[in-house]
């Protein structure tokens, strides 16, 4: 008879749980993580792993940050929910700080991303009848193929992936999808009851698809000169990821609409949030939308700390740094495998060659050497750290990486 706490330290006992008792809609690796700090995970055999993963870059500010963490003991000790009923003493300062960092005028804070992105599919359209005057019924939005926005009905009805799709008719209509870079589709697919054009600045689960240059300048001017609201989902490229606070300002644009979650938080608390103006999240009148959870002050200190941290220790130029370095240094390995590697900042893609056998033999491989990594599509490995990482840790990194490339 194993003993209670000698069974909790073999990975078996919690897959073991995890498959008697758990849905089975994701297809982890067997790996049980039991602590995480900075950008290392251990494992309940006190294996030590480098996340290259970042909870698909929820964790910029790497594991348990103390700041992000201590923010959240003080404030689940003094005040966790009131509902939006009421006021709380963080909300106001959380809209002022975002706006002041990001030049918004309006904030509608929710709790995941995919609500972010619902929320905002409920402005624009709200703001197309009541604004642009498109006829009750008929809004457009365009978006584009290879898309992730989320899993909601709304969303996966207009994903292009059918695994997203399958089993889950009927859609919501009123949804167009263009090929990902190229503005004159978005222009040939605009008419009158188009109100808005979504699109992340760099697809990620497309498989870390980073559009031509100066993409997002021609969807700009598009937009303007067809009034209809440019959203982008930066949901995953947002917040350091790619080396710039928002990817939107390698383009150097504002969108009208910018969504955010995921890392606004550090990966300590579930929030999003809608960044926009008066003319759009205008719309919303009291009663028109809301969310239990939307706005608690925990999730708002949590972000407000998560966000001062992001910036104090300049999270964001370290992305701007070493991802260029790490790109290079990949690209520069000599591996039979490898058919492309793509990326801004720390957002970084390897594209494997057809024949390679798969990413996720790869990432199988890769954890054996200590490097935590997530296939995307089914021949691109995804490298995103936490924004935190060293060169050091990525030279020690770029080791084990050439090594499984090159047949080690
Ligand atoms: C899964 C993918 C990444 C996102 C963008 C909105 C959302 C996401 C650009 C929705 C969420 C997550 C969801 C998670 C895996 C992961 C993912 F592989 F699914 F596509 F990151 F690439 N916009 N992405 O990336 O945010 O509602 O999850 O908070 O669904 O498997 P959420």
């Amino acid at each position: 008879m194993v003993l209670q706490d000698e069974r909790q330290r073999e990975p078996k006992y919690f897959i073991e749980l995890e498959e008697q008792f758990g849905a089975r809609n994701y297809h982890p690796l067997d790996v049980v993580l039991t602590r995480g700090k900075g950008i290392w995970v251990w494992d309940v055999e006190g294996n030590k792993y480098l996340d290259f993963l970042s909870s698909y870059s929820a964790v910029n500010q790497g594991h348990c940050h103390p700041k992000i963490v201590q923010t959240l003991i003080e404030q689940a000790q003094r005040l966790t929910l009131v509902s939006r009923a009421f006021r709380n003493d963080q909300l106001g300062l959380f809209y002022k700080e975002l706006c002041e960092l990001t030049n918004s005028h309006m904030v509608l804070p929710m709790n995941s991303g995919a609500e972010a992105v619902e929320s905002a599919i409920k402005a624009v359209r709200k703001w197309g009848y009541t604004v642009k005057g498109v006829p009750r019924g008929q809004a457009e939005i365009i978006v584009c193929e290879n898309n992730f926005h989320g899993r909601t009905l709304t969303i996966v009805g207009f994903s292009t992936e059918k695994q997203y799709r399958d089993g889950y008719e009927p859609f919501t209509p009123g949804f167009k999808i263009i090929p990902f870079g190229d503005a004159d589709a978005l222009e040939n697919a605009i008419t009158p009851n188009t109100v808005a054009f979504l699109v992340e600045p760099i697809q990620g689960e497309g498989g870390i698809i980073v559009p031509p240059e100066g993409y997002l300048r021609r969807v700009r001017e598009i937009c303007n000169r067809h009034n209809i609201m440019l959203i982008t989902d930066e949901i995953q490229t947002g917040l350091g990821r790619t080396g710039k606070l928002l990817a939107e300002e390698h383009e150097g644009i504002e969108a009208d609409v910018t969504l955010i979650g995921k890392a606004l938080s550090g990966g300590v608390y579930p929030i999003s949030a809608v960044l926009s103006n008066k003319e759009v999240l205008g719309v919303f009148h009291p009663g028109d939308h809301g969310s239990t959870y939307g706005g608690n002050p925990l999730g708002c200190a949590v972000a407000r700390t998560a966000i001062k941290v992001l910036i104090e220790e300049k999270m964001i130029e370290n992305a701007a740094e070493l991802g260029p370095y790490f790109m290079e240094q990949l690209a520069r390995i000599d591996s039979p495998y490898v058919k492309e590697v793509r990326g801004k900042g720390l957002m970084i893609g390897v594209e494997l060659a057809e024949d390679a056998g798969g990413a996720r033999k790869f990432c199988l491989k890769l954890k054996d050497k200590g490097l935590l990594c997530k296939e995307t599509r089914e021949n691109v490995i995804r490298f995103a750290p936490p924004l935190i990482i060293t060169k050091e840790e990525i030279d020690w990194a770029l080791e084990r990486i050439e090594s499984v490339l090159t047949g080690g």
